[in-house]
């Protein structure tokens, strides 16, 4: 039996674009998100979140369902365009009353609320005005932060500023392969140096408004979610070494260190500088963007596998294929990588630490009688699980858990066909359905571990 601590939060997790659909309902303003998916030729196969699970309209069988799993904790994200419809200081009374209902249908059934502020859904109306490569983006998201917390801080004891800057930055902006779509690899560090700020300056906001958490409830605190994927080299070859450590530098230690160090790492920025690409950082910045913070939440679902190539003008990487078996998105499955972003993790802070998401599309198969069988998804999670107790007996403050994700759901650019969900969403009806990994993860959280029958 792998029993976990008494107090281990398990949760689960979504984010507001990919369940909530009524995109412009009741006052809710355009998100990137929104312009993003109603450009045609963006998300595979011309998908919106428009309607998505319909959420908006079901949270509250969804959190009937929550309570059913047994989760402790649910983790899910505000459309600050719900809020603010044009993000700015005009409030939309409708969409606070929205994430009042079901923070209330929350705590009524006993669950921990753990909030995020900004996943990915920036108001189309800041875009316009350059989005996250206009330093004012960051002011403008710590007065939306300031007013969440005293909304809601009452009732909601955990609050994470960004989700992935890591993805906003590269995927949105140099990739653009996610909103808001640019092309624009010399705009990357500048984003990144804003939403750093963003995060800092709403750490702030936090300290001086947010109220004291209702009696029932742990104390309140704040953090960041970073997504980590650790790079590993194809082979031994000092190139490929080099290779896997500028991804590193790239995708960790560019957030790890100003926050937890208060400076950028050497290597990220030379490798910018090289390129011509200088952040714009004022006095004063890093001591923003360091405050001191509560928690940090980790996303981990695979590792990354790198050889050198000299023909790739961006990075001088080469993605390897990996020779092991790979969920539905082609992410490898390697459970390891859990154990190894928690280590990491423990060499800049020695901070509680969340896993906020872990999980795999898989193609899940409907069985005669409406069963799903996705024992693949079992497998995953156990694995990683695992590996999240091995880090815990090695001494890592491991304090919760959350499954990415409670719903099959809108996955972005790739749109509905990855299914990462432990309740199956039929897209056409709207009607969920239990998989047999949702049963599978009741069992663990009612028994706090995975006991030999759990293990498979
Ligand atoms: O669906 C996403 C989520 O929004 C952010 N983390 C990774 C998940 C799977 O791709």
């Amino acid at each position: 039996m792998l029993t976990f601590p008494d107090d281990f939060v398990w949760g689960a997790a979504t984010s507001a674009y990919q369940i909530e659909g009524a995109w412009n309902e009741d006052g809710k303003g355009e998100s990137i998100w929104d312009r993003f998916c109603h450009t045609p030729g963006r998300a595979a196969g011309g998908a919106t979140g428009d309607i998505a699970c319909d959420h908006y309209h079901r949270y509250t069988a969804d959190v009937d369902m929550l309570a059913a799993l047994g989760v402790k904790a649910y983790r899910f994200s505000l459309a600050w365009t719900r809020l603010f419809p044009d993000g700015g200081s005009q409030p939309n009374p409708a969409g606070f009353d929205f994430y009042r209902r079901l923070i209330a249908a929350l705590r009524e059934r006993g669950i921990m609320p753990m909030v995020t502020l900004y996943h990915w859904d920036l108001p189309q109306a800041l875009q316009d005005k350059g989005g996250w490569t206009n330093r004012d983006t960051a002011y403008r998201f710590a007065d939306y932060a300031a007013r969440a917390f005293e909304q809601f801080g009452a009732n909601v004891p955990l609050w994470a500023t960004l989700n992935e800057p890591t993805l906003i930055a590269f995927a949105g902006h140099a990739l653009g392969i996610k909103a808001p779509g640019t092309r624009r690899f010399w705009t990357v560090l500048t984003v990144v140096h804003h939403l750093l700020l963003a995060h800092g300056l709403a750490v702030e906001a936090f300290r001086e408004v947010a109220p004291a958490t209702a009696a029932d409830l742990p104390d309140p605190g704040i953090g960041i979610v970073l997504s980590v994927r650790p790079t590993h080299p194809a082979s031994d070859r000092p190139a490929d070494i080099r290779a896997a450590q500028l991804m590193n530098h790239l995708t960790q230690d560019l957030y790890f260190e100003p926050l937890f160090r208060g400076r950028y790492p050497t290597d990220a920025l030379a490798f910018f500088r090289r390129r011509l690409v200088r952040p714009k950082i004022q006095p004063g910045d890093l001591d923003h963007i360091s405050r001191p913070i509560d928690f940090l939440g980790i996303n981990v679902y695979t590792r990354g596998l790198v050889a050198a190539n000299r023909f790739n003008p961006a990075f001088g990487v080469r993605q390897v294929a990996p020779s092991g078996p790979t969920t539905a998105m082609g992410w490898e499955i390697y459970p390891p990588c859990l154990f190894e972003v928690l280590q990491l993790a423990q060499t800049y802070t020695d901070l509680p630490l969340y896993i906020t998401e872990n999980g795999a599309a898989f193609a899940d198969k409907t069985q005669t009688g409406g069963t799903i069988a996705d024992q693949d998804r079992i497998d995953f999670l156990r694995s990683y699980l695992a590996e999240a107790h091995r880090a815990i007996a090695a001494g890592a403050k491991l304090k919760g858990y959350f499954v990415w994700s409670l719903l099959d759901n809108f996955e972005w650019d790739e749109g509905y066909e990855p299914r990462f969900g432990l309740i199956h969403v039929d897209f056409e009806t709207l009607e969920r359905t239990w998989k047999q990994s949702a049963h599978w993860y009741r069992e663990v959280i009612a028994r706090n571990g995975i006991s030999e029958t759990l293990l498979g």
